[in-house]
């Protein structure tokens, strides 16, 4: 049995996706950051940070967009998430963990560091179609939620960032993104710039 603890358009939305794309059923769990439900004893019990998401795979909690991805990608090979390839696989990793550890942050450090560190994102995409290999894989969808978020509530113009805004486009044509899209809008984003309050937090 799988369960998503999840708050709509936050980080949560890449493993939401994913599990869309396997197709297999789960449970999914809204968490309202406004009313502190990711700071309820019961809920640091399984993820100690707070944070969202966290997957619950037969009892056993799972944190980290990248282990949730790749978790999904794995154990559900026909969804074709990851390749067999090892280097494919490697490269995979290697855009994950960019996208977790430098594009996420990026934000809280300015509007120009950002704005930088998604030009770097736009270059190492360059004119493909996917992230990696020529195939859709985890690492797009963990790189379509971040950019997302940053287009949606920045809104720079579509120029600036053609390869990530083309990107952007074959995603939302995706039906696991679209059912996604969908889930979570209709659950109600607690975002800034999205008809949440102006909190700051990390999404
Ligand atoms: N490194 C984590 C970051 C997850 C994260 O930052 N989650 C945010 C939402 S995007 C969150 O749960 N924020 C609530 C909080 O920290 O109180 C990952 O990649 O999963």
């Amino acid at each position: 049995m799988l369960t998503l603890y999840f708050a709509p358009g936050s980080s949560s939305m890449a493993p939401h996706i994913a599990l869309h794309e396997i197709g297999q059923p789960f449970e999914a769990i809204e968490l309202s950051f406004h009313k502190g439900e990711n700071r309820t004893p019961e809920y640091l019990a399984i993820n100690p940070l707070g944070q969202v998401p966290t997957l619950v795979i037969d009892g056993r909690p799972l944190t980290e967009v990248a282990g949730c991805l790749f978790y999904l990608a794995s154990a559900f090979p026909a969804a074709r998430l990851l390749r067999d390839d090892a280097e494919d696989q490697a490269r995979v990793v290697s855009w994950m963990s960019f996208i977790a550890a430098t594009l996420h942050p990026a934000r809280r450090q300015g509007l120009d560091h950002a704005l930088g560190i998604y030009a770097q994102a736009e270059a190492r995409l360059g004119a493909n179609d996917w992230a990696v290999g020529g195939a859709y894989s985890i690492a797009d969808i963990h790189l379509f939620r971040l950019f997302w978020r940053f287009n949606s509530s920045l809104k720079p113009p579509p120029e600036k960032f053609p390869n990530l805004m083309a990107h952007h486009a074959r995603m939302m044509a995706r039906p696991a993104v679209i059912k996604t899209l969908q889930a979570e809008a209709a659950v109600g984003y607690e975002l800034p710039g999205q008809g949440g309050s102006e909190r700051k937090s990390a999404v």
